[in-house]
C-alpha cells in the first residue's frame, strides 16, 4: 500500500508535464498566428517576450523535475528504510547544513539576477520611450481612452490635400472618431496613446502580447507592430467594473496604402449630415 501512495504522488507531477506538453497541440496554448505557427505570437517585438517567457519555462521546468525526483527518492527510501523487517531504523534528525543554506540562496540569487540582466533590453524596447523604434517616435497615429465601457478612438483628420495631420493632444475639428475599433497599418511599428476617463483600465492586445495599463491623469505612448494585416483581438485586462467584459472590441491592422482610404471614409461618415446626399439626387 504505502507503495502505491509513492506512485500515486509521482504520478502528479507526470500528469502536470504530460499537460504542458500535449496543450499545444489542442490549442491550449498562447493566442497568436493561425496556421503551422499557432500559438506564435502575430509581432516581433512579441515573439521576443514570448522567447522570455520559455526560457523561465525551461528554467522552472529543470527545477521542477529536480525537485520531484528527490521527493520521490526520500519517500522510496522511506518505505524501504521502514519495510526492514524487525529493524526499524528511527528518523534522523538534522540541525541544518551550512553549505546547504549558502547553496540554495546563491543559485536561485545568480539565476534570478541571469533573468533580471537578460531582460533588460526586451523591456527598454517596450516600456522606454527614447527605446521605440525610431518610426514612432513622438508621432501616435491615435488616442485610445478606455472608459465605463468602450474603447474611444480618436485619429488626427485629413488636410485638405489628403495628407494625415498630426495627432494634437487636444480634440481638433478635423479630429475622426471611432468607438470599439482600432484600425492602423501592419507590417510596420505603430504608436497610440493611451488614456482613460474614468478608472482604471488595461490595453490588452493578447495575439501581439501587448498589456498597459491605462492610468487616470496620465497619457501613455504604446508601441506595436502587426507582422500581418487581420482582425486582433483588443481586450479590456483589468476588473474595471460590470460592464468590464463590453470591452472586448477589434484591432484592425490594414495594409499601409488602405489606411488613408480608411480615414477618408471616416470623414465621409462623420460629415454626412442626410441632407447634401438627398439634395444631390
Ligand atoms: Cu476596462
Amino acid at each position: 500500500m504505502k507503495k502505491f501512495w509513492v506512485f500515486f504522488f509521482m504520478l502528479v507531477p507526470v500528469l502536470a508535464l504530460w499537460s504542458c506538453i500535449v496543450a499545444p497541440g489542442y490549442g491550449w496554448w498562447f493566442p497568436g498566428s493561425d496556421g503551422p505557427s499557432k500559438g506564435v505570437a502575430a509581432s516581433p517585438l512579441g515573439r521576443r517576450i514570448d522567447d522570455l517567457f520559455y526560457m523561465i519555462l525551461v528554467i522552472t521546468t529543470i527545477t521542477f523535475i529536480g525537485v520531484q525526483l528527490a521527493l520521490g527518492y526520500v519517500l522510496w527510501t522511506g518505505i524501504r528504510r521502514d519495510n526492514r523487517e524487525g529493524d526499524v531504523e528511527k528518523a534522523w534528525f538534522s540541525h541544518g547544513s551550512h553549505e546547504l543554506e549558502v547553496i540554495w540562496s546563491i543559485v536561485p540569487a545568480a539565476v534570478l539576477l541571469f533573468i533580471a540582466l537578460y531582460q533588460m533590453d526586451v523591456w527598454a524596447s517596450y516600456r522606454v520611450k527614447t527605446h521605440f523604434p525610431e518610426e514612432v517616435q513622438n508621432k501616435p497615429m491615435a488616442e485610445v481612452t478606455a472608459r465605463q465601457f468602450e474603447w474611444r478612438i480618436r485619429y488626427p483628420g485629413l488636410d485638405e490635400n489628403g495628407n494625415v495631420l498630426p495627432l494634437m493632444p487636444d480634440p481638433q475639428p478635423t479630429d475622426l472618431y471611432a468607438v470599439n475599433d482600432l484600425h492602423l497599418p501592419s507590417g510596420r511599428p505603430v504608436m497610440i496613446n493611451l488614456k482613460t476617463q474614468d478608472v482604471q483600465h488595461s490595453f490588452f492586445l493578447p495575439e501581439l502580447r501587448v498589456k498597459q495599463d491605462a492610468v487616470p491623469g496620465l497619457v501613455i505612448p504604446v508601441w506595436f507592430e502587426a507582422d500581418k494585416s487581420g482582425e486582433y483581438t483588443l481586450l479590456c485586462a483589468e476588473l474595471c467594473g460590470w460592464g468590464h467584459y463590453k470591452m472586448k472590441a477589434r484591432f484592425v491592422a490594414r495594409p499601409e496604402e488602405e489606411f488613408i482610404p480608411y480615414l477618408r471614409e471616416l470623414t465621409k461618415q462623420q460629415s454626412y449630415d442626410g441632407v447634401k446626399e438627398a439634395a444631390a439626387q
